[in-house]
């Protein structure tokens, strides 16, 4: 492994820039450069996530002497800027959704493979040290014959009438907000703890805040969908950003004929095991913890771990890929961010036809 700090650099300053910049400069890298669209927006982009440099132009950043891109800009502009970063023979972490179609994002996967570049997706809740040991649970068959899956991601930071983002505008965010923007989670997050794949779905959206500040708005506030997996488990969830109270609560269960599993992404440090014979909640605590979760178990038992300590461990093991020349298990990649594209896919098409039952393409 080199001794060399990774050099990286950083287009988009919003939210997710910063969750970014923060996880970059906790893994040890140098943060080069961060990209605004405009000298004011570069030096604000640079300020938020802790760069070295404001860059007003991407194509400045790629001539820095960078290894590699996070790209935290809207999702329409997710395709042009990996496309030139992957080009440039940069390694890149993407922001989800990936793309804003299900054949942008293969694009974006078959470039990357092409390039032979490291290039993930942060579908960061993979990297709680909970989600990890329900998965080590699962895969040692503890749940017995798993019989459904169900859950929800709920949020309501756009309930209020005028409440905008430009995740609510379909140029810039793509035919799905709601569904690409956080059922994208819980589905990445429920193939991953299971190893299922969804195969089939039957969804419904709505657009319950149908003009915002005047505009018409094309993208769903929610969506519900039933699915099914290629092991023939039934499921359905809930999805919304209208859902008063919950501010960013992923609940996903698994049920078994020998135990059920429960896990609430706002209480992130705690695991629900459901049997007849009795029920527990399992606490992070390293003494206790598989060897999956304890890679990434970071503080002592009692010190909660939380967005962001899951958010540092995702970007530290996209960097161990870049430098060891090794995938770290459970790295979400761009074939998870293609995947996840195909699931969306499924979804619209299926409520765009009254829930008729869609396959997902493989
Ligand atoms: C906004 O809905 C958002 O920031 C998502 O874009 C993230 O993926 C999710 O982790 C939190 O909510």
């Amino acid at each position: 492994m080199s001794t060399d700090k990774l050099r990286v650099g950083i287009v988009g300053g919003g939210f997710m820039g910063q969750v970014h910049g923060r996880a970059a400069l906790v893994s040890g890298a140098t943060v080069v450069g961060a990209v605004g669209s405009s000298p004011d927006r570069a030096e604000a982009a640079r300020a938020a996530t802790g760069a070295e440099r404001g860059f007003a132009t991407l194509d400045e950043l790629l001539a820095a002497d960078i290894d590699v891109v996070h790209v935290c800009t809207p999702n329409n502009t997710h395709l042009p800027v990996t496309l030139q970063a992957l080009d440039a023979g940069k390694h890149v972490i993407c922001e989800k959704p990936l793309a804003t179609s299900a054949k942008d994002a293969a694009g974006l996967l078959a470039a990357a493979e092409e390039a032979g570049l490291v290039a993930t997706v942060p579908f960061v809740y993979r990297y709680h040290p909970m989600v990890r040991e329900l998965r080590t649970k699962v895969a040692a068959g503890e749940a017995g014959q798993i019989t459904s899956l169900h859950g929800s991601y709920l949020q309501d930071w756009l309930a209020g009438a005028d409440d905008d983002n430009w995740r609510v505008d379909d140029a810039a965010g793509g035919p799905s907000r709601a569904f690409a923007d956080i059922g994208s989670h819980w589905c990445d997050l429920t193939e991953f703890v299971t190893g299922d794949r969804i195969v089939a779905v039957s969804a419904q959206t709505r657009t319950v805040r149908a003009n915002r500040g005047g505009v018409e708005v094309r993208t769903e506030d929610l969506a519900t969908a039933q699915f099914r997996t290629e092991g023939g488990v039934v499921g359905t969830v809930v999805v919304s950003q209208v859902a008063a109270g919950r501010k960013n609560r992923l609940y996903l269960e698994v049920s078994g004929t020998d135990a059920s599993f429960g896990f609430d992404q706002e209480d992130p440090d705690r695991l629900w095991v459901g049997r007849r014979a009795g029920n527990q909640v399992l606490f992070r605590d390293p003494e206790t913890l598989s060897p999956p979760a304890a890679r990434i178990n970071r503080l002592p038992a009692g010190h909660a771990q939380g967005y962001q300590d899951a958010f540092d461990f995702f970007v530290a093991d996209s960097y161990a890929a870049v430098e060891q020349d090794d995938r770290p298990d459970g790295l979400p990649d761009f074939a998870a961010g293609a995947r996840s594209a195909r699931i969306v896919d499924a979804v619209l098409r299926s409520a765009a036809a009254d829930a008729t039952w869609t396959a997902v393409e493989h």
